[in-house]
């Protein structure tokens, strides 16, 4: 028997009027206490800053290898071989880390600024003579959409298949609702792509696919292993952006006065995405899974038990943020978890946030004002936050 002192919430994260707006629910969770059984779903959850971070430090006792979803791969089948680094504890996660580690170094990245560079101008070009826009499509997934694939070498046909797999993979999180059913219903399309992409034959020679390749002939990675880090690429590179992307453009459209200090001050591009991470976190949450009887903030857990962590709610807590609901891009916002933390922190991040800081720098030069058209419309996913539409109004600078 389990002592019963620890509260017991009703909250449904998964509910669409969560999704659509969670930070009520994100305040009732951080309120009831440091760790909150969720009674529908069978597990803990974590939605204070300082015991997400507390878990998120913990690999050992909040392990991975069971998945990071609400399915406990020790009992359920996963949906897909489990990636080799997300689902995946040390030592092998050591040695499959250290490969996409390397692969996106800011020495690596350095040589896709131009690219990076040249893409924006030419997608703000087209922009401006457009100004009645809709900023999901013709910006937060027109930039990402056309420098990651490029970046991790694929070829031009089929990726239009990216996205849609990294609807399914980031649903897959989360329980199997309606939303998963949808997301597969294109899987028997989107799969065989995928998978095919993730061969050495399939990418460039000098993209980032190809670097992951290079591990094989060094010994460091079988083959087999060098296409499942690929895979990872593909499903974790680009939904993510995208979404981060669009969550920033609806962050300035919400606080005009926050894109007037960009402007005067264009240097801040790369604060300012990593302030709009954290009042918008893309990857709402993740599970880890307990690999031995824990305490955890005075609660004991037992074995095998799914923890929910709530980063975007971490990176709301007022505990550790001052106003946290508002977008203030001169703010300190670093250690937000909106990459998470510790050995699973985002292997990416600097690639995101080249993306993030380059479109938003040639915005800021050249875009005098985003106002919203209309409402932003959400796009529903299970641990993305991210919007199917922004109608926006640009003004040229
Ligand atoms: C993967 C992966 C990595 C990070 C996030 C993610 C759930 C997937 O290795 O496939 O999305």
């Amino acid at each position: 028997m389990r002592a019963v002192d620890f509260p017991i919430s009703d909250a449904d994260p998964y509910s669409t009027e969560s999704m659509t707006d969670p930070y009520p629910l994100h305040a009732v969770l951080r309120e009831l206490g440091p760790v909150v059984r969720l009674r529908q779903y069978d597990c803990w959850a974590v939605a204070r800053y300082e015991d997400v971070n507390a878990v998120l430090l913990d690999w050992e006792t909040f392990g991975s290898g069971a998945g990071v979803g609400l399915a406990n791969f020790r009992n359920e089948k996963p949906w897909r071989v489990p990636s080799i680094i997300l689902e995946a504890d040390p030592p092998l996660h050591t040695r499959t880390h250290k490969i996409l580690a390397r692969v996106m170094t800011p020495q690596v990245l350095r040589d896709f600024r131009p690219v990076f560079e040249a893409e924006a101008r030419s997608l703000v070009d087209a922009l401006l003579e457009r100004r009645d826009v809709d900023g999901m499509a013709d910006i937060a997934r027109a930039f990402p959409e056309k420098v990651f694939p490029d970046a991790v070498g694929l070829p031009s046909e089929g990726r239009e298949n990216l996205a849609p797999y990294g609807d399914m993979v980031f649903n897959a999180v989360g329980p199997r609702n309606a939303l998963v059913e949808q997301s597969m219903a294109s899987a028997g399309t989107v799969i065989p792509w995928i998978m095919q992409s993730c061969s050495r034959g399939g990418l460039t020679a000098d993209g980032l696919g190809a670097e992951v390749y290079a591990a094989v002939d060094a010994g460091e990675v079988t083959e087999e292993e060098a296409g499942m880090l690929v895979r990872s690429l593909l499903s974790a590179g680009l939904d993510t952006t995208i979404a981060a992307i669009g969550n920033a453009l609806v962050a300035f459209a919400r606080f005009p006065e926050q894109w007037a200090l960009l402007r005067e001050t264009p240097a801040l591009a790369r604060a300012a995405f990593d302030e709009a991470m954290r009042l918008e976190s893309p990857v709402q949450a993740f599970f880890r899974t307990t690999t031995r009887a824990a305490e955890l903030a005075g609660v004991s857990l037992e074995a095998g038990e799914k923890v929910l962590v709530f980063f975007a709610s971490a990176n709301r807590d007022p505990r550790r943020w001052d106003d946290p609901d508002t977008f203030d891009i001169r703010r300190k916002s670093g250690g937000h978890v909106a990459f998470g933390l510790g050995i699973h922190r985002c292997v990416g991040e600097a690639l995101a946030e080249l993306e993030g800081e380059i479109l938003l720098t040639e915005l800021a030069r050249r875009v005098r004002s985003i106002a919203p058209a209309a409402e932003p419309v959400i796009h529903l996913n299970n641990s993305l936050r991210s919007f199917a539409r922004i109608p926006l109004r640009l003004t040229a600078a």
